[in-house]
């Protein structure tokens, strides 16, 4: 066929450097981003024939996310705008490393198993970060799309969470909003005016954020959004990507890893401040004391805040739907037993990684799902948007039901539910401290954290290690766990748990107790029993 000569020549120009073995891993592909060109093109060709066979449009984001500058990676987006299934991650990783003679034959092979109808129209939406290496590399996709004759859309800049939400308007006729950049600010920042509008006396303290936009996408798409937000939220944006490097010295992740806010930044006590990360689906809020202290309010306080604001809507509304709280075995454990116990709200654990999370969360009437690390969303059944659209609609309900009925519909508005986003976690967070009449600090004081440590440890091989219970324990090797029990029993409010990395070659170590002296041992020593 003539497709298939046309692939052969294109790739042609985008050679495997030979030896290289690459995994579709939970973030996609992501390397150094000069060993990338070849996987780009050849995702083109995936994305292509996931197309054809979903009859849908796919999504393909180049980004490398948190990580460095000189990094790269890239992403499939399924049609609904959900991560792309496990089935096609492995068919990712056979026609990633084929070399370049069997690179026909492993196409073939996908082609086949898949029962793909080549004549099939195919659709393919492309998006990318602001590294330098990502035009090329979002062309190597493009080229690959259009060797196969797929049709593609070059969305350019934009960040992974847009980029997702364009997949999943354009594959539901619209319904979702209009699939383009100024349709996702339309729609985000509407609902937020419309939740903030009869929020009384905000003051400008209150309407203004100081944002680290990590030297990134998200800085650039805060500057566009801007306008929409009719001055109320004023945004101080920081490491706009003018000066700085991409997540250097800066971002969600820096923040929450280190414990400490961007270097170089002034942040006055008390003021809220936020961090994206460098494609904008995390974000973490902080602020300093008077004394100087720095506070984190990572994805488990974010978590907390949106549950029981939905809980208490739902209670006025008067509507009995299934809420629960999805988390990951790095939830802090003072975040759990306040769900739990206080909020009296259902709690399930999952694996790491968003894809996890999202599948659990999809579950239950209301669906609210945090990394510890900043990212997540909420995800509404078509059964809860379809009763709260009802009552928001009822002209016979009081009007404590219809306010929360329509408080509900807005925040529906204001969420990305295909993925996790900063900027609408971000405008939803900001629209409930207004509603709440709330400062950083009250919301800080919801519960307190659980002192903890992460720790990586390089080992000779990290797949030795096992899991089980949502990562919680160590099947193997053997031996560990137990090591791990008794280290744990030596401390107060102890846990602990060690598991391999999806993304690094490191064994991570999570602990937490009663003091930070006691988190840091007992993560050391925990450390010591991984070699
Ligand atoms: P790994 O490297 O598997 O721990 C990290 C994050 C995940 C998730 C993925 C994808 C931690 C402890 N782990 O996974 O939460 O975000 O990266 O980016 O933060
Ligand atoms: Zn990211």
């Amino acid at each position: 066929m003539a497709q298939f000569q046309e692939v052969l020549k294109q790739s042609a120009l985008h050679p495997k450097p030979a030896g290289l073995v690459l995994q579709y891993g939970t973030s996609g592909f992501r390397t150094n981003a000069k060993q990338l060109d070849h996987i780009m093109f050849r995702m083109g060709l995936l994305a292509t024939l996931r197309s054809k066979k979903t009859k849908a449009t796919i999504g393909v984001m180049v980004t490398a996310s948190h990580n460095p500058e000189e990094d790269n990676g890239v992403k499939l987006i399924d049609p609904m705008g959900e991560m792309v299934t496990q089935d096609w991650e492995e068919h990712a990783t056979q026609l990633a490393n084929a070399d370049q003679e069997d690179l026909l034959t492993a196409l073939k092979n996908i082609i086949e198993k898949e029962a793909i109808n080549m004549s099939q129209e195919a659709n393919v939406f492309v998006g990318k970060d602001t590294r330098s290496s990502s035009a090329s590399l979002s062309q190597a996709v493009l080229d690959g799309v259009s060797a196969l004759g797929g049709h593609s859309k070059d969305y350019g800049l934009v960040t992974t969470p847009q980029l997702h939400y364009m997949v999943c308007c354009q594959n539901t006729q619209g319904k979702y909003g209009e699939a383009t950049v100024e349709g996702y600010y339309t729609k985000f920042c509407q609902a937020f005016i419309q939740l903030t509008k009869n929020t009384s006396n905000r003051t400008d303290d209150q309407k203004h954020l100081c944002l680290d936009g990590a030297n990134g996408i998200g800085a650039l798409k805060v500057r566009e959004m801007e306008s929409h937000l009719k001055k109320e939220l004023q945004i101080s944006l920081n490491n706009d990507g003018s000066k700085g490097r991409l997540n250097h010295q800066c971002g969600a992740d820096y923040v929450k890893v280190q414990q400490k806010p961007p270097t170089g930044i002034k942040i006055n006590p008390g003021e809220r401040c936020c961090s994206f990360d460098g494609d904008a689906d995390r974000i973490v809020y902080y602020y300093t004391d008077s004394e100087g202290t720095f506070h984190l309010l990572d994805g488990d306080k974010m978590a907390t805040l949106i549950s029981t604001f939905l809980k208490e809507l739902l209670t006025q509304a008067g509507l009995d739907l299934k809420i629960a709280v999805v988390q990951t075995a790095y939830a802090n454990g003072s975040s759990t037993h306040y769900l739990e116990n206080t909020m009296k709200v259902l709690v399930r654990c999952t694996k790491t990684g968003v894809k996890h999370l999202h599948h659990v969360a999809q579950e239950f009437d209301v669906g609210v799902y945090f990394e510890a690390n900043g990212h997540g969303t909420v995800l509404f059944s078509k059964a809860a948007e379809e009763k709260i659209q009802q009552l928001a609609e009822d002209t016979n309900v009081n009007d404590k039901r219809k306010k929360a009925a329509l408080l509900l519909r807005n925040t529906i508005n204001v969420i990305n539910q295909t993925v996790g986003d900063a900027i609408s976690d971000m405008l939803l967070i900001e629209a409930i401290l207004a509603i709440k009449g709330m400062t950083i600090q009250q919301w800080d004081t919801i519960y307190t954290d659980l002192p903890n440590r992460q720790l990586k440890v390089k080992v000779a091989d990290r797949r030795v290690i096992d899991t089980t219970d949502a990562e919680r324990r160590a099947v193997t090797p053997a031996g560990l766990q137990e090591a791990i029990d008794n280290l744990v029993k030596k401390y107060r409010q102890a846990r602990s748990f060690v598991r391999p990395s999806g993304t690094e070659d490191v064994v991570r170590v999570y602990a937490e107790a009663d003091t930070q002296e006691s988190a840091d041992a007992l993560a050391h020593e925990v450390s010591l029993a991984v070699y």
